[in-house]
């Protein structure tokens, strides 16, 4: 590519369009991302010497250009398939990957240690992180930006600024960039206006006047000077599809040696792909082709419901998240009730003490976040929240697998970093319905709560009308047999309820209990059942470690319910892979045949 000429470059990003959208719009995936970083990274990888200089994509979920252009072509349509490339970074698929990602704002910190290893070792190659104006406003980019300001150490920062998160970016910090934006507007208005003013007698001088004036309030109208303050030094803006323009900008900051560099790029999310220029929001992340599209409502839609339902009742409730009002479907709730929906960028960690000031002050929040993001925030949950017992409910979506995001998406750590949180309760529903009451009970507990649902759509039952508080501590025997205990948690509620009937037909009859609650566990009817029947198995879509199973097996332990069998079924110490969650689930004896496959185990004379 670096010895194509420039004229052919143009062909050259418009093949890339055409594979992107083909593989994208059939594996599901980031597109607007990517289509609006094409000439980007064309000029990137011609200014820079991959994988000698390092390239490090924030989140990774633009990475797409870069992975065609490092020699990843031929496994392209393998992407975010089981065995296949990863929809982000990933320093075991490529060299040309320096670090891995999938969560955002993580790009400064990791190019300043290798800056600093460099120079620490006498080395001399480039380093370079790409950032968008959504991961920057994370509280780590930030962070990141002061120690490299400090430092001074020579890295390059680019700012992809489309103006949007996955929802337009929120916050101070984008309306200053959007004022950027206006200007590189103004800039080509300006060019204009002096192609005109040249061409009339006098109009050279007037010109010059004009822009002695602009000088003198450049630093108030160009908010440029934020990065110059913090130990930059500031190119831009860019136009971001100018590969020509991008090049040169790229080459002053390689060669600029003695302090870091900021260059600022303004580029279209979902260029050259008109439907997703027209919605960058829905083609921000593509559904697999194919993908159900079944009227059953997903169990973020039921949250948002019912959180909508709550407000309504209640002037104090206020919904938080860190930008995924599309996601988690808090949009619904901010349609009719803008002032009390708070999108804080992707600020996990903020928006968990945001939301304990809050309750503070006799407000009821609910934080809608992702299970895996919330692992940011486990200090935030802990100090903030829990140890203050402040009444916070924390509504975790896409717990357990997600399927094509892979290792770094996958849900399956929540139960295990919440139940040892003190003040905490922590509760998954079997279905769509439970999950409504189990909100309300949240909302009235006046404790912390955390509650874990799937991705993906509910199991199609029936909407109570009204909600009721549930019996926090207690589960429900959903089916009664002799022979074993099939505790489960969440939707494998289901799964079991399915797995017990199969194993009916072998002769084997199941308790099923849909234990509900993590923590705290109904010690009584499972020690009272365990007792009983001698045989238990439980069922979670966790990591075993730490998990519902563990805590389980130790209530048993604690209780001297010593001479029984007991099986745990979760992930096993790994991180699971991207693939879908039909395959995974299966993959891990999560589906109703595994559960009664390993369940039929503890009956060798049945097999
Ligand atoms: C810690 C964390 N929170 C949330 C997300 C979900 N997420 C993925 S991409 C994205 C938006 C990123 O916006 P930007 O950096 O501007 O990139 P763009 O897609 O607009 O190019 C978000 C919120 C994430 N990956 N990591």
């Amino acid at each position: 590519m670096k010895g194509l000429k420039k004229e052919e470059l143009g062909q050259l990003a418009a093949e890339i369009r055409q594979e992107l959208v083909a593989t994208v719009t059939a594996n599901g995936g980031h597109l607007a991302s990517n289509l609006g970083a094409v000439e980007l990274t064309i000029a990137l990888h011609r200014v820079f010497d991959s994988p000698r200089d390092k390239i490090i994509w924030d989140v990774g979920h633009q990475s797409y250009v870069h992975k065609l252009l490092t020699g990843r072509r031929q496994r392209f349509a393998s992407l975010r398939q089981y065995g296949g490339l990863s929809g982000f970074t990933s320093r075991s698929e490529s060299e040309h990957d320096p670090f891995g990602a999938g969560h955002a704002s993580t790009s400064v910190s990791a190019a300043l240690g290798m800056a600093i290893a460099r120079d620490l070792s006498g080395d001399d190659y480039h380093v370079v992180a790409i950032i968008g104006d959504g991961a920057i406003t994370g509280g780590m980019a930030l962070e990141a930006l002061n120690q490299v300001g400090h430092l001074s150490s020579r890295i390059c920062v680019i700012l992809n600024d489309n103006g949007m998160s996955i929802s337009p970016t929120v916050g101070a910090l984008a309306k200053l960039l959007s004022r950027v934006r206006f200007d590189y507007r103004y800039r080509w208005a300006r060019e204009e206006s002096k192609r005109v003013l040249d061409s009339i007698p006098g109009g050279r001088w007037l010109w010059q006047a004009i822009q002695r004036v602009r000088n003198v309030f450049k630093g108030l109208i160009m908010p440029t000077v934020l990065w110059e303050e913090l130990g930059f030094t500031y190119m831009g803006p860019i136009n971001g599809h100018n590969i020509a323009e991008l090049e040169t900008a790229f080459t002053q900051a390689r060669d600029y040696r003695t302090k870091p560099t900021f260059v600022h790029v303004i580029t279209t999310k979902g260029k050259g792909y008109l439907p997703a220029e027209g919605d960058a929001v829905y083609f921000h992340g593509v559904p697999v082709k194919g993908a159900s599209t079944k009227a059953i409502p997903s169990y973020s839609e039921v949250f948002a419901q019912t959180v909508l339902r709550l407000a309504r009742e209640n002037p104090q409730l206020v919904a938080i998240t860190p930008a995924m009002p599309e996601g988690n479907c808090l949009d619904i709730v901010a349609a009719e009730f803008p002032q009390r929906v708070f999108d804080v960028g992707i600020c996990e960690q903020h928006a968990v003490t945001f939301a304990a000031g809050l309750a503070t002050q006799g407000f009821i929040p609910i934080v809608a976040i992702y299970s895996t993001f919330l692992q940011r925030a486990l200090d935030q949950l802990i100090h903030d929240v829990c140890l203050q017992d402040l009444p916070v409910t924390f509504a975790i979506d896409r717990s357990g697998i997600v399927g094509e995001d892979g290792k770094t998406h996958q849900g399956t750590f929540d139960i295990s970093y919440l139940i040892f949180i003190p003040n905490l309760i922590v509760a998954a529903p079997k279905d769509e319905n439970e999950l409504q009451h189990l909100l309300y009970t949240a909302v009235k507990s006046k404790h912390p709560m955390a509650i874990r649902y799937p991705r993906g759509s509910g199991l199609g039952v029936e909407l109570d009308p009204v909600l009721h508080e549930i019996p926090i501590g207690k589960g429900e025997i959903v089916r009664q047999g002799k022979d074993v205990v099939i505790l489960a948690i969440g939707t494998t509620v289901a799964s079991a309820f399915e797995a017990a009937q199969e194993l009916a037909s072998k002769g084997i009859e199941a308790t099923v209990v849909n234990a509900r609650f993590a923590k705290p566990l109904d010690s009584e009817l499972i020690i009272d059942l365990a007792s009983h029947i001698k045989r238990l198995v439980t069922v979670e879509e966790n990591a075993l470690s730490g998990g519902f199973g563990n805590s389980v097996v130790d209530l048993l332990q604690k209780s001297g319910v010593n001479d029984i069998r007991v099986k745990s079924i979760g992930i096993p110490d790994e991180f699971v892979e991207q693939g879908t969650q039909a395959f995974l689930r299966s993959k891990y004896s999560l589906d109703a045949e595994g559960i009664a496959k390993q369940v039929s185990e503890l009956f060798p004379s049945h097999q």
